[in-house]
């Protein structure tokens, strides 16, 4: 750009108000088109298109890039929206490692109403000082292991097992504390990595279990129910500020009932999804004492309390909110 453009562009960037500018927002998402959490976005992405000046895309599949990457995207404006599970949220945005801590919601209907009430402020809170405005909630079910070698029984079975997990060192805590070797990697590469033998397993909902293939690979799935995330559909913050009230309005509406589609369809693709995955071999087994996981866990909230004291009130808040 030469001086007399640069000019120009002030003075036009100056003069037009924002609004009348149809602005192109990119989000990005990790699933396969028709998984719940894309056709929900798909509805986002149309009904904002309807409604507002905006012009919104979205690119399924992590094509734009692995979700540590894309959660900085979007911080930095580079990306205006994208949805996110809150895994790999906290080695960015600390207070939303509380949503990392295993067992610390009961159910999901705990979960849900913890996030669609003062809890989900807190984090709301935290992550708009952090560049990213949480629109609405999305459901991501309840986490499990699952491996090649045998089923997890009791905490003692996950002895020397080599795990993939999400990014973020609490999980290489949890999972350490049962005795296994936990190794953060991309969603992407956990297929070769099964089929390979680099990793023995992993842990996911049923899901994204199904949708990976996963199960073609690691046939053991024992329900331990160790982590419930929920997942967030988010807009930089910076894009957020530059918009009207009334589009502000339009884009919170349509956010909000894509996630009441989303939470509708998890339910049903669940229970696909389990079919699914038995039918093409895998072993689902109930694990009798989960009490027993969640006792080792105590070291993960004593270390993480200890390095993080101003959030035992948020872990407080949760508790609460049961
Ligand atoms: C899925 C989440 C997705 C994560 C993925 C993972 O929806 O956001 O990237 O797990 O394990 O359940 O990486």
């Amino acid at each position: 750009m030469n001086i007399k453009s640069i000019i120009g562009a002030t003075i036009i960037a100056a003069l037009v108000p924002l609004s009348a500018i149809a602005q192109d927002w990119r989000g990005w998402n990790i699933h396969p088109e028709g998984y719940p959490n894309s056709v929900a976005i798909d509805e986002f992405v149309a009904a904002v298109n309807e409604t507002t000046d905006l012009n919104l895309q979205i690119f399924h599949g992590g094509v734009l890039g692995s979700q540590p990457d894309a959660i900085e995207q979007v911080r930095n404006n580079a990306l205006e929206f994208g949805q996110f599970n809150m895994g790999p949220m906290g080695p960015i945005i600390p207070t939303t490692n509380v949503l990392s801590l295993p067992f610390i919601f009961s159910s999901v209907d705990h979960m849900h109403k913890a996030m669609d009430g003062e809890v989900g402020e807190i984090f709301a809170a935290a992550m708009e000082r952090e560049g990213l405005v949480p629109l609405a909630w999305y459901d991501s079910g309840s986490r499990s292991f699952y491996n090649s070698k045998r089923p997890i029984m009791r905490p003692s079975d996950v002895e020397g097992l080599k795990l993939r997990v999400m990014n973020n060192d609490l999980f290489v805590d949890m999972v350490a504390q049962l005795g296994g070797n936990a190794t953060p990697m991309a969603f992407s590469e956990v297929y070769q990595s099964l089929k390979t033998g680099v990793i023995d397993g992993a842990e996911n909902n049923y899901p994204s279990y199904e949708s990976t293939g996963h199960y073609e690979v690691a046939g053991f799935y024992s329900i331990t129910d160790h982590l419930i995330i929920p997942e967030c559909l988010c807009v930089s913050t910076e894009s957020w500020n530059a918009l009207d009230d009334a589009t502000k309005e339009a884009v919170r509406t349509a956010a909000r009932a894509s996630a009441t589609t989303q939470r509708e369809l998890w339910a049903t693709r669940e229970k696909e999804s389990l079919a699914k995955v038995e039918a093409g071999g895998a072993t689902v087994n109930e694990v009798e004492n989960k009490v027993a996981f969640q006792e080792k866990m105590a070291p993960v909230y004593e270390s993480f309390i200890a390095a993080n004291p101003d959030l035992s009130s948020v872990i407080e808040a949760i508790q609460a909110s049961n």
